[in-house]
């Protein structure tokens, strides 16, 4: 059995001149996430359940949970010292560091740290998905420059999916391998090496509760999805757990393509850029799939905010491109 932290070392030692500060960044995001697990195995025993009483910076409730995981991912990487500055969901504003010692991190990081939250108090698997980059600024606290680079610039990304069984899944450039978190151990051990997203899949994932705020393109997709042709295994399935982090996990296992379109009320959709769809289109990429916003691919947008929204059309790439086909026809 393979630990996260050997299988990380294992990797580091085919890079020339390699530091270590990567391996310990990752390590840190480990921990972070062994207190959320911990936490969120509990959470209908422990005062962990409900809102907190306050609103992030999207409008959106906190829940406890959400401010838990936040507060440790945060004094994970600060103490880590590797990593410089942080974009999270749950902050307004960069994170920086007074800790003199973080600043000489050479990484940024961006984080969704509980992702799902609003399926927390009914027992429905949430995640956290974070991704790395190499800092640009020279020194001192990283700056907003560190954080808006497009996607195709991440160092590293990945998800911690807590679900049947808490599964770590990332990709560091050389494809997608996933680590199940052993309770009695307090480890992650590698469970899934080089997972595949299945070129053709039989599952669409879509709030279709929004279908007629939907484009003409968009509509036209999930009818396409539901028409009966043998050819190609349609009509396809509908699964929708309304947690990005599930969803992507059980379509990159099983095949299928989930959507978060824009809509004529909010063009941009719902997800956020940086911390949501660039990790997981990184990820889809370095699994064989695909991620664009309809016509551009996610990792080479360019980032203008911390929050921005986008568009997302993700998953196995003939699903993706065909979905791509219809927004091109059809608008
Ligand atoms: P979050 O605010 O908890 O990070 O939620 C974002 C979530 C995604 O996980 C999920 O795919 C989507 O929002 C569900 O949105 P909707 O309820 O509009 O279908
Ligand atoms: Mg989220």
């Amino acid at each position: 059995m393979k630990t996260l932290v050997e299988f990380i070392q294992e990797q580091q030692a085919h890079i020339p001149n390699a530091t270590g500060e990567f391996s310990r960044l990752m390590n840190d995001i480990g921990i972070a996430a062994k207190y959320v697990n911990r936490e969120v195995n509990k959470a209908g025993l422990a005062d962990i359940l409900g809102f907190e009483g306050h609103q992030n910076v999207q409008g959106e409730d906190q829940v406890k949970l959400d401010v838990f995981a936040n507060s440790h991912f945060i004094n994970a990487l600060e103490h880590g010292a590797q990593c410089c500055a942080m974009a999270s969901e749950e902050n307004e504003e960069l994170i920086t560091f007074e800790n003199s010692y973080s600043n000489r991190g050479k990484y940024v990081v961006a984080i969704d740290p509980i992702d799902g939250s609003s399926n927390v108090d009914v027992n429905v698997p949430i995640g956290t998905i974070f991704s790395i980059y190499r800092r640009k600024s020279e020194s001192g606290p990283g700056t907003i420059i560190d954080l808006l680079q497009p996607g195709s610039q991440m160092v590293a990304a990945g998800y911690v999916m807590y679900g049947s069984s808490t599964i770590m899944v990332y990709s560091a450039g050389q494809g997608v391998n996933a680590f199940t978190y052993e309770p009695s151990l307090g480890m992650f051990l590698l469970s899934h090496t080089n997972l595949r997203y299945p070129k053709d899949g039989t599952i669409y994932s879509i709030n279709e509760a929004n279908y007629i705020y939907f484009s003409e393109g968009v509509k036209r997709y999930i009818k396409y999805c539901q028409e009966d042709d043998k050819s190609t295994n349609r009509p396809y399935m509908t699964r929708y757990i309304g947690s990005l982090v599930s969803d992507f996990h059980r379509n990159l296992i099983r095949g299928g393509i989930f959507i978060y379109p824009g809509t004529k009320k909010n063009p941009n959709g719902k997800l956020r850029l940086l911390y949501e769809c660039n990790p997981m289109a990184y990820m889809a990429e370095q699994a064989g799939g695909m991620a664009t916003d309809g016509m551009r691919r996610i990792l080479d947008l360019q980032p203008e905010s911390l929050h921005q929204r986008t568009p997302i059309f993700i998953g196995s790439r003939n699903m993706v491109s065909k979905a791509s086909e219809f927004i091109e026809n059809f608008g």
